[in-house]
């Protein structure tokens, strides 16, 4: 009887925890945590890792087909003795960029900080022998800029990642190995390091599912672990699918929400969860010595605003060198960016994609009772805009507060396009409107 009794109680429970995971709701910690992420728009991605070394991107170890023990020489090279956690957290600062999100593993599986669960890390394989990421994580609580920390699931290096997936090539590995473990003490067990010794972070950056699509990953298990330890920590997995539960942010890699130029991303964009575009400030993600095609500033402003206009956030990444110091030439976009913030950024931050859907004449960002007009590509001296619900007051530009004149009517709003300065290649035009977004 009490076996009985027992054995139901249990299979409820059960069947609750199921349920629970299959609808997830998340905390008010977590929705104001989305909110605020919303807000932040432009944040600074950092791919830094052993394969920094090599200068040849983050892929090095698949592309040049590295066995383990070759791979394994790498750790010995790695010391980044010019690393100052101040500079970083600094330089995003000066980039008007609100958030970090930093490698803490890629698909390597080198865990860039001090993890107990392997010795395949950095505090114990190099060295430098100290952990990044803490200093890291301290400095952006000092000046205020939320670290969000990318985690790859797909493993080159560990036995039990396996079956390998499709970007599996002979390294020298087991041909067996425990799935399971690996996802649930190897993976939890750093993502539990991850959400405990480093404060409040911002989230985890998920990547790599797709390498095995087909797996049990056991998602339920790990995302209800990182919204127990921090309530308020956003899972954005980067997946290229349609989002699922338990997850927090739509990304999408390369490309504006539900654009797939890149092909591999989904079309799908979600109507609930914030959403980010990721991009390169060159071509690259991590350090590749052969990569001069850096974006102009102009370049990564106008993909901000494309984002904003789209409702989404822009992740802007750089990989700096091995050695710890960031390529003089991202440091020189980023601060020009920076700069262009410190005049526009009121159109940008804490805006949501505005009423008026994009087109190839620019995008609107909304907040409170302004729309913000961007005007990126239009030659003409009237630039007639779909209807909105809300009556326009008064339209003025944004950088010298000069009056705009318009016309409203049910077809729409028509201004008149202010006169492009030489270095203006955004216009902004805020209608001031009767009603709060
Ligand atoms: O961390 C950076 C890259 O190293 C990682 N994501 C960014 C943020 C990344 N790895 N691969 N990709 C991005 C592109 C994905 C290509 C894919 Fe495929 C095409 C995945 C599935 C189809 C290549 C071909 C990999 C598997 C098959």
């Amino acid at each position: 009887m009490v076996l009985a009794v027992a054995f139901i109680a249990g299979t409820i429970l059960t069947v609750q925890s199921a349920v629970a995971q299959s609808e997830y709701h998340p905390s008010p910690e977590n929705l104001q945590a989305r909110r605020e992420y919303q807000d932040m728009k432009f944040g600074m991605f950092i791919h830094w890792g052993v394969y920094s070394v090599l200068g040849d991107g983050e892929w090095v170890f698949h592309e040049r087909h590295l066995t383990v023990d070759q791979y394994n020489r790498l750790p010995a090279f790695f010391d980044p003795e010019k690393f100052d956690a101040h500079t970083w957290v600094s330089l995003a600062k000066a980039a008007g960029m609100k958030y970090i999100t930093i490698t803490s593993r890629h698909h390597d599986g080198f865990a860039m900080f001090d993890s107990k669960v392997s010795d395949w890390n950095i505090v114990a394989r190099t060295s430098y022998k100290k952990d990044p990421l803490k200093m890291l994580a301290d400095e952006c609580h000092r000046q205020g800029i939320k670290l969000f920390f990318y985690y790859s699931q797909l493993d080159w290096h560990n036995p039990d990642y396996y079956p390998r997936g499709q970007t599996d090539w002979p390294n020298g590995r087991p041909d067996h190995g425990n799935f399971d473990a690996y996802l649930d003490t190897y993976m939890d067990g750093q993502l539990t390091e991850l959400l405990t010794n480093y404060g409040p972070i911002g989230g985890i950056w998920f990547d790599g599912m797709w390498d095995k699509p087909k797996a049990d990953w056991h998602l339920a298990k790990t995302y209800a672990l990182i919204h127990k330890l921090q309530p308020a920590a956003l899972i954005i997995p980067n997946h290229h699918q349609t989002p699922r539960d338990g997850e927090d942010v739509q990304t999408f890699e390369h490309d504006l929400p539900g654009q797939n130029t890149a092909g591999f991303n989904t079309t799908y964009i979600s109507k609930d969860l914030p959403l980010e575009m990721s991009d390169t400030l060159n071509d690259s993600w991590g350090f590749n010595i052969g990569d001069s095609h850096y974006k102009s500033a102009e370049e990564v402003e106008r993909r901000l605003v494309k984002a904003s206009g789209s409702n989404a956030n822009l992740l802007m990444n750089i990989g700096p060198y091995p050695n710890g110091e960031i390529d003089p030439q991202f440091v020189a976009r980023l601060q020009a960016v920076g700069d262009w913030l410190g005049k526009y950024g009121d159109s940008i931050y804490g805006t949501r994609g505005g009423p008026i859907p994009p087109g190839d004449w620019g995008v609107t960002t909304q907040k409170e009772n302004k729309i913000y007009v961007h005007i990126l590509n239009w030659g003409s001296p009237l630039l007639a805009l779909a209807p909105i619900a809300s009556k326009v007051a008064s339209a003025q530009t944004l950088v010298d507060a000069k009056p705009v004149e318009f016309t409203q009517s049910a077809d729409g709003v028509v201004l008149k396009v202010p006169v492009r300065k030489s270095d203006e290649w955004d216009r902004v035009v805020v209608l001031m409107v009767n009603k709060r977004y």
